[in-house]
Protein backbone atom coordinates (compact mmCIF):
# COMPACT_ATOMS: atom_id res chain seq x y z
CA UNK A 1 0.00 0.00 0.00
CA UNK A 2 1.50 3.39 -0.89
CA UNK A 3 0.43 6.73 0.56
CA UNK A 4 -2.76 9.22 -0.54
CA UNK A 5 -3.41 8.46 -4.00
CA UNK A 6 -6.37 10.20 -5.52
CA UNK A 7 -6.31 8.21 -9.03
CA UNK A 8 -8.07 5.47 -10.33
CA UNK A 9 -6.01 2.40 -11.52
CA UNK A 10 -7.09 1.74 -15.38
CA UNK A 11 -9.36 -1.14 -14.09
CA UNK A 12 -11.31 1.03 -11.43
CA UNK A 13 -12.05 3.48 -14.56
CA UNK A 14 -13.08 1.15 -16.64
CA UNK A 15 -15.43 0.08 -14.26
CA UNK A 16 -16.67 3.33 -13.86
CA UNK A 17 -17.42 3.87 -17.60
CA UNK A 18 -18.91 0.27 -17.13
CA UNK A 19 -20.95 1.52 -15.15
CA UNK A 20 -21.51 4.97 -16.11
CA UNK A 21 -22.52 3.95 -19.70
CA UNK A 22 -24.91 0.88 -18.22
CA UNK A 23 -26.85 4.08 -16.14
CA UNK A 24 -26.99 6.65 -19.61
CA UNK A 25 -28.27 3.44 -21.58
CA UNK A 26 -30.26 1.55 -19.38
CA UNK A 27 -31.47 3.50 -16.21
CA UNK A 28 -32.12 7.05 -17.16
CA UNK A 29 -34.24 6.28 -20.14
CA UNK A 30 -36.52 4.03 -17.67
CA UNK A 31 -36.22 6.04 -13.90
CA UNK A 32 -39.20 8.22 -14.53
CA UNK A 33 -41.05 5.34 -15.20
CA UNK A 34 -40.21 3.35 -12.32
CA UNK A 35 -41.05 5.91 -10.20
CA UNK A 36 -44.76 7.07 -11.52
CA UNK A 37 -45.21 3.44 -11.24
CA UNK A 38 -43.27 1.88 -8.76
CA UNK A 39 -42.71 -1.07 -10.70
CA UNK A 40 -40.31 -3.17 -9.30
CA UNK A 41 -37.04 -2.62 -11.83
CA UNK A 42 -36.28 -6.48 -12.61
CA UNK A 43 -35.45 -5.83 -16.28
CA UNK A 44 -32.75 -3.06 -15.15
CA UNK A 45 -31.64 -5.83 -12.39
CA UNK A 46 -31.24 -8.63 -15.17
CA UNK A 47 -29.21 -6.18 -17.93
CA UNK A 48 -26.71 -5.55 -14.56
CA UNK A 49 -26.51 -9.02 -13.17
CA UNK A 50 -25.31 -9.51 -17.20
CA UNK A 51 -23.12 -6.87 -17.58
CA UNK A 52 -21.25 -7.81 -14.10
CA UNK A 53 -22.85 -4.83 -11.77
CA UNK A 54 -24.62 -6.79 -9.13
CA UNK A 55 -22.87 -9.09 -5.99
CA UNK A 56 -20.08 -6.85 -6.82
CA UNK A 57 -18.25 -8.06 -3.72
CA UNK A 58 -18.90 -12.29 -3.94
CA UNK A 59 -15.16 -13.07 -3.94
CA UNK A 60 -13.90 -15.61 -7.15
CA UNK A 61 -13.91 -19.00 -5.21
CA UNK A 62 -18.13 -18.38 -5.09
CA UNK A 63 -18.36 -17.34 -8.79
CA UNK A 64 -18.31 -13.66 -8.32
CA UNK A 65 -15.86 -10.84 -9.61
CA UNK A 66 -14.29 -9.96 -5.92
CA UNK A 67 -14.23 -6.79 -5.98
CA UNK A 68 -13.03 -4.39 -3.29
CA UNK A 69 -15.23 -1.64 -1.99
CA UNK A 70 -13.28 1.35 -3.61
CA UNK A 71 -14.64 -0.10 -7.27
CA UNK A 72 -18.08 -1.21 -5.63
CA UNK A 73 -18.61 2.38 -4.65
CA UNK A 74 -17.37 3.81 -8.14
CA UNK A 75 -20.58 1.75 -9.23
CA UNK A 76 -23.22 2.58 -7.13
CA UNK A 77 -22.11 6.16 -7.57
CA UNK A 78 -22.61 6.32 -10.96
CA UNK A 79 -26.04 3.42 -10.82
CA UNK A 80 -27.29 6.68 -8.36
CA UNK A 81 -26.58 9.07 -10.90
CA UNK A 82 -29.28 7.63 -12.93
CA UNK A 83 -31.94 6.28 -10.18
CA UNK A 84 -31.07 5.97 -6.72
CA UNK A 85 -34.62 3.75 -6.69
CA UNK A 86 -33.20 1.28 -8.78
CA UNK A 87 -29.50 1.59 -7.34
CA UNK A 88 -30.80 0.45 -3.54
CA UNK A 89 -32.66 -2.36 -5.41
CA UNK A 90 -29.06 -3.54 -7.32
CA UNK A 91 -27.42 -2.52 -4.09
CA UNK A 92 -29.89 -4.31 -1.33
CA UNK A 93 -28.02 -7.68 -2.55
CA UNK A 94 -25.00 -6.67 -1.60
CA UNK A 95 -26.36 -5.54 2.17
CA UNK A 96 -28.07 -8.92 2.45
CA UNK A 97 -25.09 -11.14 1.12
CA UNK A 98 -22.51 -8.84 3.82
CA UNK A 99 -23.38 -10.26 6.67
CA UNK A 100 -22.26 -13.88 4.58
CA UNK A 101 -19.28 -12.44 3.34
CA UNK A 102 -18.55 -11.27 7.41
CA UNK A 103 -19.75 -14.84 8.89
CA UNK A 104 -20.44 -17.57 6.68
CA UNK A 105 -18.65 -21.08 6.48
CA UNK A 106 -17.10 -22.12 3.07
CA UNK A 107 -20.57 -24.47 2.53
CA UNK A 108 -22.86 -21.59 3.38
CA UNK A 109 -21.17 -18.82 1.06
CA UNK A 110 -20.67 -21.31 -1.43
CA UNK A 111 -24.64 -22.35 -1.44
CA UNK A 112 -26.11 -18.64 -0.71
CA UNK A 113 -23.51 -16.52 -2.45
CA UNK A 114 -22.83 -18.73 -5.45
CA UNK A 115 -26.34 -18.70 -6.70
CA UNK A 116 -26.71 -15.25 -6.87
CA UNK A 117 -23.80 -14.65 -9.31
CA UNK A 118 -25.40 -17.84 -11.57
CA UNK A 119 -28.64 -16.14 -12.12
CA UNK A 120 -30.33 -12.51 -11.20
CA UNK A 121 -31.98 -13.18 -8.32
CA UNK A 122 -32.24 -10.82 -4.87
CA UNK A 123 -32.34 -11.63 -1.58
CA UNK A 124 -32.97 -9.35 1.82
CA UNK A 125 -31.50 -8.15 5.03
CA UNK A 126 -33.69 -8.61 8.07
CA UNK A 127 -33.22 -6.61 11.17
CA UNK A 128 -35.57 -3.58 11.72
CA UNK A 129 -38.72 -4.35 13.43
CA UNK A 130 -41.93 -2.41 14.00
CA UNK A 131 -40.85 -1.71 17.02
CA UNK A 132 -36.72 -1.60 17.21
CA UNK A 133 -34.80 0.62 14.02
CA UNK A 134 -32.46 2.38 15.77
CA UNK A 135 -31.77 -0.19 18.68
CA UNK A 136 -30.94 -3.24 17.08
CA UNK A 137 -30.69 -4.64 20.38
CA UNK A 138 -33.99 -4.15 21.38
CA UNK A 139 -35.43 -6.86 18.68
CA UNK A 140 -37.94 -9.36 19.26
CA UNK A 141 -38.04 -11.37 17.25
CA UNK A 142 -37.15 -15.35 18.53
CA UNK A 143 -35.02 -18.29 16.72
CA UNK A 144 -35.43 -21.07 19.67
CA UNK A 145 -33.07 -24.36 19.36
CA UNK A 146 -35.47 -27.52 18.87
CA UNK A 147 -33.16 -30.70 17.94
CA UNK A 148 -31.36 -30.28 14.30
CA UNK A 149 -33.28 -26.52 13.85
CA UNK A 150 -34.47 -23.49 15.26
CA UNK A 151 -37.39 -22.23 14.88
CA UNK A 152 -38.10 -18.46 13.99
CA UNK A 153 -41.02 -15.95 15.10
CA UNK A 154 -41.40 -12.53 14.37
CA UNK A 155 -42.03 -9.86 12.32
CA UNK A 156 -39.09 -7.71 10.71
CA UNK A 157 -40.40 -3.84 8.98
CA UNK A 158 -38.54 -2.07 5.94
CA UNK A 159 -37.47 -4.89 4.25
CA UNK A 160 -35.93 -4.02 1.36
CA UNK A 161 -36.59 -6.50 -1.58
CA UNK A 162 -38.63 -8.45 0.70
CA UNK A 163 -40.93 -8.90 -1.43
CA UNK A 164 -38.78 -10.83 -4.37
CA UNK A 165 -36.44 -12.48 -1.82
CA UNK A 166 -34.39 -16.01 -2.83
CA UNK A 167 -33.16 -15.83 0.37
CA UNK A 168 -33.47 -13.18 3.98
CA UNK A 169 -30.44 -12.82 6.28
CA UNK A 170 -32.77 -12.53 9.31
CA UNK A 171 -31.27 -11.09 12.85
CA UNK A 172 -33.04 -13.07 15.71
CA UNK A 173 -32.97 -13.61 19.50
CA UNK A 174 -31.41 -17.11 20.32
CA UNK A 175 -30.53 -16.49 24.20
CA UNK A 176 -33.09 -14.44 26.04
CA UNK A 177 -31.10 -14.81 29.35
CA UNK A 178 -28.09 -13.26 27.75
CA UNK A 179 -28.08 -9.24 27.94
CA UNK A 180 -28.55 -7.05 23.92
CA UNK A 181 -26.14 -7.88 21.83
CA UNK A 182 -25.18 -10.92 22.98
CA UNK A 183 -28.58 -12.88 23.04
CA UNK A 184 -28.61 -12.73 19.20
CA UNK A 185 -27.64 -14.65 16.12
CA UNK A 186 -27.64 -14.22 12.73
CA UNK A 187 -29.54 -16.87 10.16
CA UNK A 188 -29.69 -17.19 6.32
CA UNK A 189 -33.55 -18.63 5.62
CA UNK A 190 -34.80 -19.73 2.54
CA UNK A 191 -37.14 -17.21 0.71
CA UNK A 192 -39.79 -20.06 0.49
CA UNK A 193 -39.47 -22.06 3.83
CA UNK A 194 -43.33 -22.26 4.87
CA UNK A 195 -44.56 -19.62 7.29
CA UNK A 196 -42.91 -16.59 5.68
CA UNK A 197 -45.85 -13.88 5.17
CA UNK A 198 -44.77 -10.65 2.68
CA UNK A 199 -46.60 -7.53 3.61
CA UNK A 200 -48.12 -5.13 0.96
CA UNK A 201 -45.26 -3.14 -0.92
CA UNK A 202 -44.97 0.23 0.97
CA UNK A 203 -45.95 3.53 -0.65
CA UNK A 204 -42.52 5.71 0.10
CA UNK A 205 -42.00 9.32 -0.45
CA UNK A 206 -38.87 8.34 -2.87
CA UNK A 207 -37.07 5.84 -4.45
CA UNK A 208 -40.45 4.43 -5.41
CA UNK A 209 -39.65 1.52 -7.68
CA UNK A 210 -37.83 0.15 -4.73
CA UNK A 211 -39.30 -3.11 -2.89
CA UNK A 212 -40.23 -2.80 0.96
CA UNK A 213 -42.42 -5.08 3.25
CA UNK A 214 -43.10 -5.88 6.11
CA UNK A 215 -41.83 -9.71 6.40
CA UNK A 216 -43.26 -11.90 8.90
CA UNK A 217 -41.83 -15.47 9.80
CA UNK A 218 -44.42 -17.54 11.93
CA UNK A 219 -42.45 -20.89 13.12
CA UNK A 220 -40.48 -21.24 9.97
CA UNK A 221 -38.25 -24.20 10.31
CA UNK A 222 -34.29 -22.80 9.84
CA UNK A 223 -31.80 -25.59 9.58
CA UNK A 224 -28.88 -25.38 12.14
CA UNK A 225 -26.27 -25.26 8.81
CA UNK A 226 -27.76 -21.71 8.42
CA UNK A 227 -26.71 -20.28 11.86
CA UNK A 228 -24.00 -17.89 10.83
CA UNK A 229 -21.05 -17.55 12.52
CA UNK A 230 -21.68 -18.85 16.16
CA UNK A 231 -24.94 -18.08 18.02
CA UNK A 232 -24.46 -14.79 20.11
CA UNK A 233 -22.28 -13.44 17.70
CA UNK A 234 -25.31 -12.30 15.67
CA UNK A 235 -25.32 -8.53 16.57
CA UNK A 236 -21.85 -8.02 15.56
CA UNK A 237 -22.24 -10.01 12.32
CA UNK A 238 -25.15 -7.56 11.38
CA UNK A 239 -22.76 -4.33 12.46
CA UNK A 240 -19.94 -5.54 11.01
CA UNK A 241 -22.20 -5.87 7.39
CA UNK A 242 -22.42 -2.22 7.82
CA UNK A 243 -18.83 -1.55 7.56
CA UNK A 244 -18.91 -2.73 3.88
CA UNK A 245 -22.03 -1.06 2.89
CA UNK A 246 -22.28 2.33 4.41
CA UNK A 247 -19.24 3.53 2.47
CA UNK A 248 -21.71 2.06 -0.69
CA UNK A 249 -24.68 4.14 0.59
CA UNK A 250 -22.64 6.85 0.95
CA UNK A 251 -21.41 6.25 -2.43
CA UNK A 252 -25.09 6.15 -4.16
CA UNK A 253 -25.88 9.76 -1.89
CA UNK A 254 -23.04 11.18 -3.57
CA UNK A 255 -24.12 10.07 -7.01
CA UNK A 256 -27.45 12.26 -6.16
CA UNK A 257 -25.54 14.91 -4.96
CA UNK A 258 -23.56 14.94 -8.39
CA UNK A 259 -27.10 14.48 -10.25
CA UNK A 260 -28.93 17.11 -8.44
CA UNK A 261 -25.37 19.22 -9.51
CA UNK A 262 -25.03 18.52 -12.77
CA UNK A 263 -28.86 19.06 -13.76
CA UNK A 264 -29.26 22.67 -11.65
CA UNK A 265 -25.22 23.90 -13.00
CA UNK A 266 -27.42 23.00 -16.92
CA UNK A 267 -30.50 24.83 -15.95
CA UNK A 268 -28.26 27.67 -14.68
CA UNK A 269 -26.84 28.43 -18.15
CA UNK A 270 -29.83 27.84 -20.19
CA UNK A 271 -32.27 30.20 -17.87
CA UNK A 272 -32.18 33.79 -18.30
CA UNK A 273 -33.24 36.69 -15.81
CA UNK A 274 -32.61 39.94 -15.85
CA UNK A 275 -30.90 40.07 -19.02
CA UNK A 276 -28.68 37.49 -18.43
CA UNK A 277 -28.23 33.72 -17.67
CA UNK A 278 -29.07 32.66 -14.21
CA UNK A 279 -25.47 31.03 -13.65
CA UNK A 280 -24.01 35.34 -13.59
CA UNK A 281 -25.75 35.93 -10.37
CA UNK A 282 -23.70 35.67 -8.11
CA UNK A 283 -26.66 34.25 -5.77
CA UNK A 284 -26.89 31.31 -7.79
CA UNK A 285 -23.08 30.79 -8.54
CA UNK A 286 -22.41 30.73 -5.13
CA UNK A 287 -25.14 27.72 -4.82
CA UNK A 288 -23.58 25.81 -7.14
CA UNK A 289 -20.03 26.24 -5.28
CA UNK A 290 -22.10 24.91 -2.36
CA UNK A 291 -23.28 21.95 -4.00
CA UNK A 292 -19.63 21.33 -5.54
CA UNK A 293 -17.55 21.18 -2.25
CA UNK A 294 -20.75 18.59 -0.76
CA UNK A 295 -20.05 16.93 -4.06
CA UNK A 296 -16.56 16.53 -3.35
CA UNK A 297 -16.13 16.07 -0.40
CA UNK A 298 -18.70 13.21 -0.15
CA UNK A 299 -16.67 11.64 -2.74
CA UNK A 300 -13.16 12.06 -0.92
CA UNK A 301 -14.72 11.01 2.39
CA UNK A 302 -16.54 7.87 0.48
CA UNK A 303 -13.23 6.58 -1.33
CA UNK A 304 -11.29 6.65 2.25
CA UNK A 305 -13.76 4.42 4.25
CA UNK A 306 -14.02 2.13 1.25
CA UNK A 307 -10.57 2.37 0.93
CA UNK A 308 -9.91 1.46 4.56
CA UNK A 309 -12.44 -1.81 4.17
CA UNK A 310 -10.09 -2.78 1.83
CA UNK A 311 -6.71 -2.32 2.88
CA UNK A 312 -8.43 -4.25 5.91
CA UNK A 313 -8.73 -1.66 8.49
CA UNK A 314 -11.87 -1.00 11.00
CA UNK A 315 -13.54 1.40 9.09
CA UNK A 316 -16.43 1.89 10.97
CA UNK A 317 -16.08 5.48 11.72
CA UNK A 318 -15.00 6.72 8.64
CA UNK A 319 -17.98 4.80 7.03
CA UNK A 320 -20.39 6.76 9.41
CA UNK A 321 -18.32 10.27 8.84
CA UNK A 322 -19.03 9.12 5.07
CA UNK A 323 -22.41 8.16 4.88
CA UNK A 324 -23.64 10.97 7.01
CA UNK A 325 -22.05 13.43 5.26
CA UNK A 326 -22.92 12.54 1.80
CA UNK A 327 -26.43 11.76 3.07
CA UNK A 328 -26.38 15.57 4.20
CA UNK A 329 -24.67 16.23 0.86
CA UNK A 330 -28.18 14.37 -0.92
CA UNK A 331 -30.94 16.46 0.65
CA UNK A 332 -29.23 19.43 0.54
CA UNK A 333 -28.02 19.33 -3.26
CA UNK A 334 -31.76 18.48 -4.00
CA UNK A 335 -32.97 20.69 -2.18
CA UNK A 336 -30.67 23.48 -3.99
CA UNK A 337 -31.50 22.23 -7.44
CA UNK A 338 -35.22 22.87 -6.79
CA UNK A 339 -34.64 26.09 -5.58
CA UNK A 340 -32.24 27.19 -8.95
CA UNK A 341 -34.89 25.59 -11.09
CA UNK A 342 -37.66 27.60 -9.21
CA UNK A 343 -41.06 27.13 -9.75
CA UNK A 344 -40.29 24.90 -12.69
CA UNK A 345 -38.12 22.51 -10.21
CA UNK A 346 -41.45 22.04 -8.16
CA UNK A 347 -42.95 19.98 -11.54
CA UNK A 348 -42.78 16.44 -11.99
CA UNK A 349 -41.58 16.90 -15.87
CA UNK A 350 -38.32 18.47 -14.41
CA UNK A 351 -35.54 16.01 -13.18
CA UNK A 352 -34.85 17.44 -10.20
CA UNK A 353 -38.51 16.94 -8.20
CA UNK A 354 -37.69 13.41 -8.06
CA UNK A 355 -34.10 13.92 -6.67
CA UNK A 356 -35.71 16.18 -3.93
CA UNK A 357 -38.05 13.49 -3.29
CA UNK A 358 -35.29 10.50 -3.46
CA UNK A 359 -32.52 12.02 -1.50
CA UNK A 360 -34.42 12.05 2.13
CA UNK A 361 -34.28 7.98 2.61
CA UNK A 362 -30.41 8.34 2.87
CA UNK A 363 -30.45 10.70 6.17
CA UNK A 364 -32.86 7.63 7.66
CA UNK A 365 -32.31 3.75 6.20
CA UNK A 366 -28.68 2.11 7.38
CA UNK A 367 -28.99 4.19 10.56
CA UNK A 368 -30.29 7.32 10.56
CA UNK A 369 -27.99 10.28 10.82
CA UNK A 370 -28.40 10.93 14.42
CA UNK A 371 -27.30 7.28 14.87
CA UNK A 372 -23.90 7.80 12.79
CA UNK A 373 -23.09 10.74 15.14
CA UNK A 374 -23.72 9.01 17.99
CA UNK A 375 -21.18 5.88 16.69
CA UNK A 376 -18.60 8.48 15.54
CA UNK A 377 -18.87 10.61 19.14
CA UNK A 378 -18.14 6.91 20.87
CA UNK A 379 -15.09 7.07 18.13
CA UNK A 380 -14.27 10.52 19.28
CA UNK A 381 -14.80 9.93 22.94
CA UNK A 382 -12.13 6.87 22.81
CA UNK A 383 -9.98 8.78 20.89
CA UNK A 384 -9.41 12.21 22.44
CA UNK A 385 -9.05 10.70 26.03
CA UNK A 386 -7.29 12.58 28.11
O1 LIG B 1 -27.60 -0.47 17.07
C1 LIG B 1 -26.46 0.10 16.48
C2 LIG B 1 -26.84 0.66 15.11
O2 LIG B 1 -26.00 0.73 14.22
N1 LIG B 1 -28.11 1.08 14.93
C3 LIG B 1 -28.59 1.49 13.61
C4 LIG B 1 -29.26 0.35 12.93
C5 LIG B 1 -29.15 0.40 11.43
O3 LIG B 1 -28.23 0.99 10.88
N2 LIG B 1 -30.07 -0.25 10.79
C6 LIG B 1 -30.05 -0.37 9.38
C7 LIG B 1 -30.88 -1.52 8.96
S1 LIG B 1 -30.57 -2.01 7.28
C8 LIG B 1 -31.15 -0.79 6.31
O4 LIG B 1 -31.58 0.23 6.72
C9 LIG B 1 -31.07 -1.08 4.84
S2 LIG B 1 -31.65 0.15 3.84
C10 LIG B 1 -31.65 -0.55 2.29
C11 LIG B 1 -30.32 -0.41 1.72
C12 LIG B 1 -30.21 -1.12 0.47
C13 LIG B 1 -28.84 -0.96 -0.07
C14 LIG B 1 -28.70 0.22 -0.91
C15 LIG B 1 -25.85 1.18 17.43
C16 LIG B 1 -26.91 2.11 17.93
C17 LIG B 1 -24.77 1.95 16.74
C18 LIG B 1 -25.10 0.45 18.56
O5 LIG B 1 -25.90 -0.17 19.40
P1 LIG B 1 -25.51 -0.59 20.92
O6 LIG B 1 -26.65 -1.39 21.38
O7 LIG B 1 -25.11 0.61 21.72
O8 LIG B 1 -24.27 -1.56 20.74
P2 LIG B 1 -22.69 -1.32 20.99
O9 LIG B 1 -22.44 -1.28 22.46
O10 LIG B 1 -22.17 -0.21 20.16
O11 LIG B 1 -22.09 -2.67 20.40
C19 LIG B 1 -22.38 -3.96 20.96
C20 LIG B 1 -21.28 -4.91 20.54
O12 LIG B 1 -21.18 -4.98 19.12
C21 LIG B 1 -19.87 -4.64 18.69
N3 LIG B 1 -19.88 -3.86 17.44
C22 LIG B 1 -20.48 -2.66 17.24
N4 LIG B 1 -20.24 -2.24 15.99
C23 LIG B 1 -19.47 -3.18 15.41
C24 LIG B 1 -18.87 -3.31 14.13
N5 LIG B 1 -18.15 -4.42 13.85
C25 LIG B 1 -17.98 -5.39 14.79
N6 LIG B 1 -18.53 -5.32 16.04
C26 LIG B 1 -19.25 -4.23 16.32
N7 LIG B 1 -19.02 -2.35 13.22
C27 LIG B 1 -19.32 -3.78 19.84
O13 LIG B 1 -17.92 -3.79 19.84
C28 LIG B 1 -19.93 -4.46 21.03
O14 LIG B 1 -19.17 -5.61 21.33
P3 LIG B 1 -18.53 -5.81 22.81
O15 LIG B 1 -17.86 -7.15 22.71
O16 LIG B 1 -19.69 -5.76 23.74
O17 LIG B 1 -17.60 -4.66 22.98
P1 LIG C 1 -36.34 5.11 15.22
O1 LIG C 1 -35.25 4.25 15.68
O2 LIG C 1 -37.65 4.99 15.92
O3 LIG C 1 -35.85 6.63 15.31
C1 LIG C 1 -36.76 7.73 15.28
C2 LIG C 1 -35.94 9.02 15.41
O4 LIG C 1 -35.25 9.06 16.67
C3 LIG C 1 -34.87 9.15 14.32
O5 LIG C 1 -34.73 10.51 13.96
C4 LIG C 1 -33.61 8.69 15.03
O6 LIG C 1 -32.43 9.24 14.47
C5 LIG C 1 -33.84 9.22 16.44
N1 LIG C 1 -33.12 8.42 17.44
C6 LIG C 1 -33.36 7.12 17.79
N2 LIG C 1 -32.50 6.71 18.73
C7 LIG C 1 -31.66 7.75 18.96
C8 LIG C 1 -30.53 7.94 19.83
N3 LIG C 1 -30.08 6.98 20.62
N4 LIG C 1 -29.92 9.15 19.81
C9 LIG C 1 -30.37 10.13 18.99
N5 LIG C 1 -31.43 10.01 18.15
C10 LIG C 1 -32.06 8.84 18.14
N6 LIG C 1 -34.06 -2.17 7.68
C11 LIG C 1 -33.61 -3.43 7.46
O7 LIG C 1 -33.29 -4.17 8.39
N7 LIG C 1 -33.45 -3.89 6.19
C12 LIG C 1 -33.75 -3.15 5.10
O8 LIG C 1 -33.59 -3.62 3.97
C13 LIG C 1 -34.26 -1.82 5.31
N8 LIG C 1 -34.60 -1.05 4.25
C14 LIG C 1 -35.25 0.14 4.48
C15 LIG C 1 -35.80 0.84 3.40
C16 LIG C 1 -36.56 1.98 3.62
C17 LIG C 1 -37.19 2.69 2.47
C18 LIG C 1 -36.76 2.45 4.96
C19 LIG C 1 -37.63 3.66 5.25
C20 LIG C 1 -36.17 1.80 6.01
C21 LIG C 1 -35.42 0.63 5.80
N9 LIG C 1 -34.90 -0.11 6.86
C22 LIG C 1 -34.41 -1.37 6.65
C23 LIG C 1 -35.07 0.38 8.22
C24 LIG C 1 -34.17 1.55 8.61
O9 LIG C 1 -32.86 1.11 8.81
C25 LIG C 1 -34.75 2.21 9.87
O10 LIG C 1 -35.95 2.88 9.49
C26 LIG C 1 -33.78 3.17 10.52
O11 LIG C 1 -32.66 2.48 11.02
C27 LIG C 1 -34.44 3.98 11.65
O12 LIG C 1 -35.18 3.18 12.51
P2 LIG C 1 -36.69 3.59 12.86
O13 LIG C 1 -37.40 3.86 11.60
O14 LIG C 1 -37.24 2.55 13.77
O15 LIG C 1 -36.57 4.96 13.65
Amino acid sequence: MTGPCFGLSEDQEAYQELARRFTADNIIPVARHHDETMEYPWEVIKKAHAAGLVNTHIPEEYGGPGLGLVEGALISEELAFGCSGIQTAIEANGLAEAPLLVAASHETKMKYLGRMTEEPLVAAYCVTEPGAGSDVASITTRAERKGDKYILNGTKMWITNGGHANWYFVLAKTDPSAKGAKSMTGFVVDGDAPGIIKGKKEKNMGQRCSDTRMITFEDVEVPLENVLGRPGDGFKTAMGAFDITRPLIAAAATGLAQRALTEAAKWAHERKTMGQQIIKHQAVAFMLADMAMAVEASRNLTWKAAWMKDAGKRNSYHASIAKCIASRSAVQNANDAVQIFGGMGFNSESPVEKLYRDAKIFELYEGTSQIQRLIISRFVEDMYKP
